[in-house]
């Protein structure tokens, strides 16, 4: 139903596999130097037969957490409701491509309600958190779609089953005081046998997707600094974290104003770094830039251990292909 890139192939290759510099070395006989040599040569054989790096060229092997973001296009709680009308044919590919994503926390954007996540998110899977916001309801007709109207468009999270994780207070300052603009859905994660890490689910005004003149862009240069706000106090303290999102904005083209605002180093922490890298969009041929992105602090940022976009092989789940980071666990 859907592959991966090959960029992300190579990334998993590059990153996902234990290092083999565990080749025998002794001093002893020559009839043992012998087996020893050979049993290097075929390590090496293997190593080059399953595409795996030769010895000391990878990363430390460890456990990892995967996070990822994917914006679910108007997902309804019913079928056929909203502006990407849906059937339980639908509903069960984009459970089969979310199984298949095999991530541990998926921070999501366009859910009407907990039950329309839970309808992808397996309830024995997943535990799902939704923002709090009502919004005014606004409904609407669906732009270009005749007859059809708008469901609410939220931010949450489906967090694995057994991951423990501590929800804060949504994130509202980034509405800038615009209810029908989305708060983004902060957790505390705590992995076992790691460290804590801090994630937001966000999903920004659309419509400014570069440069500063269209007509949406003052909307969402008012949400700016809000954001700065919120990933300076992070910055500040003892938790490294991630914003993970649809940010409608291309982040990662040279020069953008948003991101020099944000990834200013200020303070330290504030270094930040997309997962994505200078890797290119493969979702739909029509745009090459990404707009979804996992960020990443400087802490983060170092644990990063590869990056995948799940694309889709025909007909796409949803106008947003899913992103996704693996952490190490540290
Ligand atoms: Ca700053
Ligand atoms: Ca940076």
């Amino acid at each position: 139903m859907w592959s991966r890139p090959i960029s992300g192939v190579l990334a998993r290759l590059r990153t996902d596999t234990p290092s083999h510099d565990a080749i025998p070395v002794c001093s002893c006989s020559p009839e043992q130097m012998k087996t020893s040599a050979l049993l290097a040569a075929l390590t090496l054989l293997t190593a080059s037969c399953t595409g795996t790096p030769g010895p000391g060229t990878g990363p430390i092997p460890g456990p990892t957490i995967t996070l990822a973001a994917w914006n679910m296009e108007h997902l309804a709680e019913r079928n056929g409701s909203g502006c990407r009308p849906r059937t339980d044919a639908d509903y069960a590919a984009m459970r089969s491509y979310v199984n298949d994503l095999g991530a541990d926390v998926i921070a999501f954007q366009e859910v009407e309600s907990k039950a329309a996540a839970e309808r992808v998110f397996d309830p024995a899977i997943y535990t799902v958190v939704m923002e709090e916001r009502v919004g005014t309801d606004r409904g609407g007709f669906c732009r270009g779609r005749e007859g059809l109207t708008i469901n609410a468009q939220r931010t949450g999270f489906a967090i694995r089953k057994g991951l423990p994780f501590d929800r804060q207070p949504d994130f509202t300052a980034i509405q800038a005081g615009n209810p029908d603009l989305r708060s983004g859905v902060d957790l505390i994660v705590r992995p076992q046998g790691g460290e804590p890490i801090r994630v937001l689910s966000v999903h920004f005004k659309s419509g400014c997707s570069s440069g500063a003149s269209n007509e949406a862009c003052p909307v969402l240069f008012q949400q700016v600094p809000m954001m700065e706000r919120w990933i300076d106090a992070r910055a500040a303290e003892g938790v490294r974290f991630a914003v993970l999102g649809d940010f409608n904005r291309r982040l990662g083209i040279s020069n953008d104003s948003i991101w020099a605002e944000w990834d200013d180093a200020s303070p330290p922490n504030a270094d930040l770094a997309l997962a994505s890298g200078d890797q290119s969009a493969g979702c739909n041929p029509r745009y090459r830039d990404f707009i979804d992105f996992i960020v990443l602090d400087r802490r983060a940022a170092s644990d990063l251990r590869g990056f995948e976009e799940a694309t889709f092989e025909d007909e796409g789940l949803s106008d947003h292909c899913a992103v996704s980071a693996r952490l190490s666990l540290r």
